[in-house]
């Protein structure tokens, strides 16, 4: 009985050194611990055996199955680590301290001169103001002496939603809740109010060179005892010497907005064609950048100052026409382009 169990074990551990994979154990499995296997074999002849000797026999065979099953969870465990470490060493390597040939990210450009106004208007003391996309009627047009049906309204369609609200067609539309914001300071404290105020704009039109349905504008306002056309002129030449660091012609002409009065248009000579007239400037040599005025008494009588005690200049800069003359930007469409060769070129560190 011994030598049978001895020759099964020799023929047990030849077979598992001769197998190579995983899958080829279960066969092995099979053959020894099945039901028609080797070693269930020998249990089948029990029967046969003296009462005397079965005990031990029993005992044998039980512990020949237990080595067996052991030996082949070993043998499956150490072949599904070499598979492992096969596949591992199969896969390309990669070498993760080296630098990647990744392209720095860089400032959209209406970022730049966004942040170049806002140093600019820092430095003379205005606060910069953030104000939602969406707005009510009342924002965008009524507070600012647009009533309803007005026809100042046909040169701003935009977007309306459902309940009525509006993507903003212009950053006037944060101008009464700024002089709400700081009317109490003005009128107690005597603090000025000095505010910029960057965002985006929505209109529904259609596009060109010079206009999208989605651009930047960067409003600003200025409200004290005696402030006159003087101070807004000045604010003005200083805002567009700093941010073009060189002379430009500039030209103010009368232009009606229902919340200024008097309205003016500051055109900026067309830094693309040197005013000789091209697509960017629509043929004139001359593009509205940002048109300004005093600010109308009605809006600041419902902003909740005093016309009579106060008055105040306000502005709204084109910020994307900026960027197009500062960075000689032919066609507007190529700022919402996500176009990285071109839009990448204008970082100030490069
Ligand atoms: C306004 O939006 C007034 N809120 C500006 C204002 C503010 C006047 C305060 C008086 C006092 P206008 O529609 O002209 O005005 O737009 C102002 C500037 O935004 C334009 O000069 C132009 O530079 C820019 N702009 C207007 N529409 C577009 C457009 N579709 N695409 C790109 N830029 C535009």
């Amino acid at each position: 009985m011994n030598s049978q169990i001895d020759e099964l074990k020799k023929n047990l551990e030849e077979q598992l050194e001769s197998i190579k994979a995983a899958a080829e154990l279960e066969d092995i499995r099979v053959a020894f611990l099945g039901k028609n296997g080797s070693i269930t074999g020998l249990l089948k002849q029990m029967g046969k055996i003296s009462a005397d000797e079965k005990k031990s026999f029993g005992q044998a065979v039980n512990s020949l199955k237990s080595y067996a099953s052991e030996r082949i969870s070993a043998k499956l465990a150490e072949l599904q680590q070499l598979e492992m470490e096969r596949e591992i060493n199969s896969m390309p390597v990669f070498d993760v301290d080296m630098p990647a040939h990744l392209r720095r990210g860089s400032y959209h450009p209406i970022t730049l001169v966004q942040r170049k106004c806002e140093n600019v208007f820092r430095s003379m003391g205005f606060t910069v103001e953030d104000y939602s996309e969406i707005v009510t009627d009342y924002e965008c047009f009524e507070s600012l002496n647009i009533p309803k049906f007005h026809p100042a309204r046909d040169m701003q369609d935009t977007y309306y939603l459902e309940n009525g609200q509006l993507l903003k067609s212009q950053t006037s539309a944060a101008q009464n809740a700024i002089y709400r914001k700081y009317r109490d300071s003005l009128i107690n404290e005597g603090k000025p109010i000095r505010a910029i105020f960057p965002g985006r704009c929505f209109r529904n039109e259609s596009t060109d060179a010079c206009h999208e349905n989605t651009f930047f504008q960067m409003e600003g306002v200025m409200v004290d005892k005696n402030i006159s056309i003087s101070n807004l002129i000045f604010f003005m030449k200083t805002m567009l010497s700093e941010v073009f660091e060189r002379d430009i012609k500039v030209r103010l002409r009368p232009g009606f907005f229902p919340f200024v009065e008097p309205g003016f248009e500051l055109d900026i000579n067309c830094l693309i064609c040197g005013g000789d007239g091209c697509p960017s400037c629509k043929h004139s040599g001359w593009l509205e950048l940002c048109p300004c005025g005093m600010i109308h008494p009605n809006v600041l009588r419902e902003g909740g100052i005093d016309p009579d005690e106060y008055t105040g200049f306000a502005f709204g800069l084109g910020l994307t026409r900026l960027a197009m003359m500062k960075y000689g930007i032919k066609d507007i469409r190529d700022l919402n382009s996500a176009d990285l060769e071109c839009l990448s070129q204008f970082t100030e560190d490069k």
